[in-house]
C-alpha cells in the first residue's frame, strides 16, 4: 500500500530526529507557564508536538507547511475548477507531500475498497430514539465499528511497539472510508425516514458524500471536497484533535480515540458553534424579514452580547485574523450563490462584528473563524438540518486526527499525563515570589 510504504521509507529518519532532540536537548525550555495560563485553559502553553499541521496566528492553517490557498491550488484535481480530491489532502497529511495525480486516486481506491460498513452498526443507529442529536449518533456509529479494530487485536496477540503505526493506519483507513456514508446515513434515518442512496462506486469519497445525501450537482461536489479539506486539521491543541490524542495515547484505538474527539466537537464553543452560527443568521432574517440594514445587524449583535451570549463563528484561541478556512468558503459562496439572502446577511455580518467585538474590547480575535460561512452554503444547496452540520465537521476532522494518530504511535509518543497542583500550592509560589 502506497501510505504505508511512503511512512515507512520516512520513519528511520523523523526516529532519529525525534531521539536526538530528546537526548541531546530535553532539558531545554520551550517555555514557562503562568497562573493565568493554568486557569485559563492553558491557552498558548506549548507542550504537544505535530508536523502534520501549524496555525500561524496571523495565516492561518498550515498543512505541511502549505497554506489553504496553496494546498487548494497544488493537490490534483478531477478538472481544472473543481475541487481537490480528499484522498490527495489524506496523503499530504500522512506523508508530508504534495501527491500526483495517480498517489491521490490510490488513496480513493483504498478508501472504496474499505467502504463496506457491517450490518450491526446501521442496527445500532436505528435503535436509537428519533430526537437523538446526530453528533450522538455519529459518535455511537464509529465506536460500534471498534469491534473490527485490527490495531486493538494485534496488541492483544502481542506486538512490538515499532509496529504500532501499521494497524493504527490500516484502522485509520478502514474507518476515514465508512465516514461519508455514515454520516449520510445519519442523515437519510433522521431527516429523510430512513431512505438512503448508496454509495456510487465511480465517485470519489468527497463526491459521493454529495451524491448520498441526494444532492447530485457539480457545485455541491465540489463544496463537499473542500468542505472536508479546509476542516481537516488544525494542529494538536484544539478540543477535537487533543481528545483524540489523549484518548488514543493510552493506547485505545482510534475508534476509542476517535469517538472521545466527537464527543469534544459536540460542543458549542468547538464544532457545534457552525450550527449556532446559522441559527444566529436565521434569527436575524427571521427578526427583520430578510436582509436588514447595517444599523439593524450592529444592534442585532449588541443584543445578544448584551445578553450575556457570544457571537457564534467569531473569535479564536490562536487565530488574530479572519480564518482563511473562511475566507475560502466566502469565496465560494461569492462565486457561486451571491443572491442567496443568508448569504447577504453572513456578509453584513462579517463586516459589521468585528468593530463591535473591539469596540466591546473582550474578545482578543474579533475576526470570522470557519463556523461562520459553513452552515450559510449548506443551507443554500438545500441541507437545512442545522443539527446535522457538526457531523459533517466531524467527518472532515477525521482526516486530521487519524493522521496524527498514524505518526503519534510511529513517533512512540508516550500515554500523557500532565501534572496537577492545588490552589493552596499557587498561592504558596506567589508568596515565594513576592521575596526579595
Ligand atoms: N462573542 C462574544 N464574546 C467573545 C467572543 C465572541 N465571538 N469570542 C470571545 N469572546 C469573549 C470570551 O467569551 C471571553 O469572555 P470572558 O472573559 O467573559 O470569559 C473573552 O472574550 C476572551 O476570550 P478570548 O481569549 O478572546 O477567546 P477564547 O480563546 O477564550 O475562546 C472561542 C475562543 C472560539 C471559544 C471564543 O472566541 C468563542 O466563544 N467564540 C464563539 C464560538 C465559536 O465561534 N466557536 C468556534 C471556534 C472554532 C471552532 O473551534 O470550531
Amino acid at each position: 500500500m502506497i501510505l504505508k510504504e511512503k511512512i515507512e521509507a520516512q520513519l528511520p529518519d523523523w526516529r532519529e530526529r525525534v531521539e536526538k532532540l530528546v537526548e541531546e536537548h530535553g532539558d531545554v525550555k520551550v517555555g514557562d507557564v503562568t497562573i493565568s495560563q493554568i486557569y485559563g485553559g492553558m491557552r498558548g502553553v506549548k507542550a504537544l508536538v505535530t508536523d502534520i499541521s501549524y496555525v500561524d496566528p496571523q495565516e492561518g492553517i498550515r498543512f505541511r507547511g502549505h497554506t489553504v490557498p496553496d494546498t487548494l491550488e497544488k493537490l490534483p484535481k478531477p478538472a481544472q475548477d473543481a475541487t481537490a480530491w480528499v484522498g490527495g489532502l489524506y496523503y499530504l497529511l500522512l506523508v508530508g507531500e504534495i501527491p500526483t495525480k495517480e498517489q491521490a486516486l490510490a488513496v480513493e481506491e483504498e478508501w472504496k475498497a474499505r467502504s463496506t460498513i457491517p450490518e450491526h452498526v446501521f442496527k445500532v443507529l436505528k435503535a436509537m430514539p428519533r430526537e437523538t442529536h446526530p453528533m450522538m449518533l455519529f459518535s455511537q456509529a464509529v465506536l460500534s465499528l471498534q469491534p473490527a479494530s485490527l490495531f486493538a487485536k494485534r496488541y492483544h496477540e502481542g506486538m512490538v511497539k515499532e509496529e504500532y503505526w501499521e494497524p493504527m493506519l490500516e484502522d485509520s483507513l478502514n474507518l476515514t472510508a465508512k465516514l461519508p456514508t455514515i454520516a449520510a446515513y445519519i442523515y437519510s434515518l433522521k431527516y429523510k425516514d430512513g431512505k438512503f442512496t448508496p454509495l456510487d462506486p465511480n465517485l470519489d469519497w468527497g463526491a459521493n458524500f454529495a451524491h448520498m445525501m441526494g444532492i447530485e450537482t457539480e457545485e455541491y461536489k465540489n463544496l463537499s471536497r473542500l468542505y472536508f479539506i479546509l476542516h481537516s486539521d488544525h494542529e494538536s491543541g484544539n478540543a477535537s484533535a487533543h481528545a483524540t490524542h489523549l484518548a488514543a495515547s493510552t493506547l485505545s484505538d482510534i475508534y476509542y480515540a476517535f469517538s472521545a474527539g466527537l464527543n469534544s466537537l459536540a460542543g458549542p464553543l468547538h464544532g457545534l458553534a457552525n450550527q449556532e452560527c446559522l441559527r444566529w443568521l436565521m434569527g436575524i432574517y427571521d427578526k427583520f424579514g430578510g436582509v436588514p440594514s447595517r444599523e439593524q445587524v450592529e444592534q442585532y449583535a449588541w443584543d445578544t452580547l448584551d445578553s450575556g451570549q457570544v457571537i457564534p463563528g467569531y473569535g479564536h484561541a490562536v487565530l488574530r485574523r479572519p480564518d482563511p478556512r473562511f475566507t475560502a468558503q466566502f469565496e465560494f459562496a461569492k462565486e457561486h450563490m451571491p443572491n442567496d439572502e443568508i448569504f447577504q446577511i453572513a456578509k453584513l455580518v462579517y463586516e459589521v462584528v468585528p468593530p463591535v467585538l473591539q469596540e466591546q474590547g473582550k474578545a482578543k480575535n474579533p475576526w470570522a473563524n470557519v463556523d461562520a460561512i459553513s452552515g450559510t452554503l449548506q443551507n443554500h444547496y438545500g441541507l437545512k438540518e442545522i443539527d446535522f452540520y457538526t457531523v459533517m465537521f466531524g467527518v472532515g476532522r477525521a482526516l486530521g486526527v487519524t493522521a496524527n494518530a498514524v505518526w503519534a504511535r510511529a513517533l512512540g509518543q508516550p500515554i500523557e499525563r500532565p501534572k496537577s497542583i492545588t490552589t493552596a500550592m499557587l498561592e504558596e509560589i506567589t508568596e515565594r515570589v513576592k521575596l526579595p
